[in-house]
């Protein structure tokens, strides 16, 4: 190309770059731009730095940082705390999301050191506040002087241009790879402010948010307890899922859903919101919250702000600057609500000590376990697998059940169970084994659900779990045996003490063996724990 051709490219590109820095309007001064808001985070951090960290995620599509914070004490070290997670302004528009997150921040370090609940708060937990997912939507919202309500765009979408048309953007909160697009709740035109994107995590800000959860998987453990993301408005709490009406499908378990239903319920009765399912506003898929518990198992609700609903798309988004303060302050006892029960939010219903203390696995994500683990298994057929039992039976009896004892999985031996009981039953031996598990000094008792049942069997066919030390030394603590009557599947409860090992750092290891003479043997394993203390 011809130098006099790029340099009269490069003065367009010039111009057609607004030329103030996208700020809000005189009347709504007190509203943070990207900028102020960037200069604002940094100065809390310059000011506390023993308790506040500000960092990247990663950038925006045109290259802008998507700012976070950790709060916590000790704020350099990863300390094994439990994790709570806010984040703000998916939708450009939604100004005052980036408020409520600064008011948050300020709300927990300006009173460090002086309110005791705070600074309890502070100290036994690590708090995640990322500002604004979506910055480059946020700086264009600002810059249409020829609006009805200039400088306003009323913008909902990242800022990320679509192959094949001139329209702009991709609803970040329809891109996440859960459910993405499965069912009507987003759009594929490129044009519609609710855009899916043309992949799941085909937005970069998606992407940053997706990684900077899954990076705190630490040990195979999830640390991030509870969540929530700001938006407006509607002063609504909405829990997972969006992408079905049905209150508790196969991809949750009654457990969770009644936490979900208590929890957001018990925020609600503090800031006079509505609480309910997502769904019951309307479907949405590929949705931030769904993806959060989805694949993560985090307890996460979208709160839309204020004001309450009403008709117009500026008058909902763009309230003017002097309700900021009330609006923000509004939450705080929410807030501080959902920061004390978050880093156990089983709590509400009564299970912190079954699903709080050092281990709960429930087998409905991927949690570490490694099948398998010295290569010595045996298995010709049967190995563990985490997934969907499907019923076989012999002679009418039950072998391997058609649930897991939670939700949709468990590990099961010889999955999917074939038409005939033989084709998935257990030959040899299968093991798994758990990420490692840090004992406190007193620890609770290790428990687990297991279904054991087999025909024609000996002595030689067991299921067997082990304690693993430090040194990789196992010792047996449970074990169950065939025997030559025949034993239908069920799930039950069996418990170990583990206090020989308090202190230690264990590895949990189940086995299940076909041994001597070839037995029908199906085995399961779901709802592992360490619990609390008495
Ligand atoms: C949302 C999701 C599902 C039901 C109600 C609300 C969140 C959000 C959205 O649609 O992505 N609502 S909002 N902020 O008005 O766009
Ligand atoms: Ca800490
Ligand atoms: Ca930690
Ligand atoms: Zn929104
Ligand atoms: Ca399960």
């Amino acid at each position: 190309m011809a130098l006099a051709a790029l340099a009269a490219m490069a003065v367009l590109a010039i111009a057609a770059v607004p030329a103030a820095a996208a700020d809000f309007p005189p009347q709504d001064s007190l509203y943070h731009s990207y900028a102020e808001m960037v200069s604002e985070i940094h100065a809390v951090e310059a000011a506390h730095p023993d308790i506040v960290h500000v960092f990247s995620i990663g950038k925006s599509y045109q290259g802008r940082d998507i700012w976070a914070a950790k709060i916590s004490d000790k704020v350099a070290t990863d300390e094994p705390e439990p994790e709570i997670m806010f984040d703000a302004l998916h939708h450009a528009r939604e100004h005052l999301t980036v408020e409520q997150a600064l008011y948050l921040f300020h709300l927990l370090v300006d009173n460090y050191g002086t309110d005791t609940q705070i600074t309890n708060l502070v100290d036994s937990r690590e708090i995640w506040i990322i500002f604004a997912v979506n910055p480059d939507g946020f700086v264009y919202d600002l810059t249409c002087t020829n609006s009805s309500h200039p400088p306003y765009c009323a913008w909902r979408k990242n800022r990320q241009p679509n192959a094949g048309t001139s329209a702009i953007g991709t609803d970040l909160n329809r891109n996440y790879d859960y459910s993405w697009g499965c069912c009507g709740g987003s759009s594929s035109n490129p044009a519609s402010i609710t855009y899916r994107g043309p992949r799941a995590l085909s937005a970069p800000e998606v992407r940053a948010l997706r990684a900077f959860v899954v990076s705190r998987v630490v040990g195979g453990v999830q640390q991030i307890k509870a969540h929530i993301t700001f938006h407006t408005n509607g002063q609504l709490i909405l829990w997972p899922y969006g992408h079905t009406k049905t209150d508790i499908p196969a991809d949750m378990t009654v457990w969770d859903h009644q936490v979900f239903v208590a929890f957001g319920k018990a925020m609600a009765a503090r800031n006079g919101y509505k609480p309910m399912q997502s769904s019951d506003l309307y479907i949405t898929d590929g949705d931030q919250i769904d993806w959060m518990y989805g694949r993560e198992r985090i307890f996460s609700y979208t709160w839309e702000l204020y004001p309450p609903e009403t008709p117009t798309v500026w008058g909902d988004h763009y309230p003017p600057d002097e309700k900021i303060a009330p609006a923000t302050s509004h939450n705080r006892s929410a807030l501080l609500y959902f920061l004390t029960v978050g880093a156990c939010p089983y709590s509400v219903t009564g299970l912190s000590k079954l699903n709080c203390g050092p281990f709960f696995d429930d087998m409905e994500i991927s949690r570490g376990w490694k099948v398998n683990p010295d290569g010595t298994d045996t298995a010709t057929s049967g190995r563990f697998v985490r997934g969907d039992p499907a019923p076989t039976s012999v002679g009418g009896v039950r072998m391997q059940l058609d649930r897991p004892y939670s939700g949709r999985y468990g590990f099961i031996t010889g999955l999917p169970a074939g038409s005939t009981a033989n084709s998935y039953d257990l030959d040899g031996r299968t093991t798994i084994q758990s990420v490692p598990i840090a004992l406190p000094a007193s620890p609770g008792l290790l428990s687990f659900r297991y279904s054991f049942a087999h025909g024609s069997s000996s002595v030689s066919d067991s299921l067997k779990v082990f304690v693993e030390d430090e040194t990789a030394t196992r010792a047996l603590v449970w074990s169950k045996f065939g025997t030559a009557s025949t034993v239908a599947a069920s799930w039950i409860r069996a418990t170990v003490d583990v206090s020989a090992w308090s202190g230690q750092t264990i590895r949990v290891v189940v086995q299940a063996t076909d041994g001597g003479h070839d037995s029908l043997i199906e085995a399961g394993i779901d709802d592992v724990r360490v619990e609390r203390p008495t």
